[in-house]
């Protein structure tokens, strides 16, 4: 089980100004910042992020809409970090998310769901050095 998991603030929650209330509300509940960056990703980038996707129905939205402003992305640490990320940010579709969640706090449908959280170790490691650098990581 490792410490780590990697998020971003989608580009539904920057333009509704929900950063900084999400920022907190993830470090109130114990998760230390070890990158932080916000930056915008390209189509191209954004297809390559989601490229396990690829063969969904939702695909070209997902890149159109993760591509279309600028994202806050960030590597947290907490014991058991990705399963409990997963816990605070609430169910895929914010209409099943948990009361509390951020999704269901800030997240208005399936497609714009305010936030990422890596969905195993394994997935955390790929997705934090795809947009962090070593020099980056700390
Ligand atoms: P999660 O983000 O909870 O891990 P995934 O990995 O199944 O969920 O989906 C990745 C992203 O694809 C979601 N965060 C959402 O933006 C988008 N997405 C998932 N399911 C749908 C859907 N049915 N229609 C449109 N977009 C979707």
């Amino acid at each position: 089980m490792s410490n780590r998991t990697f998020t971003m603030i989608k580009p539904d929650a920057m333009e509704k100004g929900h950063a900084g209330a999400i920022l907190n509300h993830i470090t109130k509940a114990g998760f230390k910042i070890k990158a932080l960056k916000m930056l915008k990703l390209s189509a191209e980038k954004a297809g390559e992020f989601y490229a396990v996707h690829k063969e969904r129905p939702f695909y070209g939205e997902l890149v159109e809409y993760m591509s279309r402003g600028p994202i806050i992305a960030a590597i947290l640490e907490k014991e058991n970090a990705v399963a409990s990320f997963r816990e605070l940010i609430g169910a895929t579709n914010p209409a099943n998310a948990a009361e509390g969640t951020i999704r269901k706090l800030y997240a208005t449908s399936v497609a714009e769901n305010a936030i990422h959280g890596s969905d195993s170790d394994a997935n955390a490691k790929i997705e934090g050095d795809f947009m962090f650098s070593v020099l980056e990581q700390f």
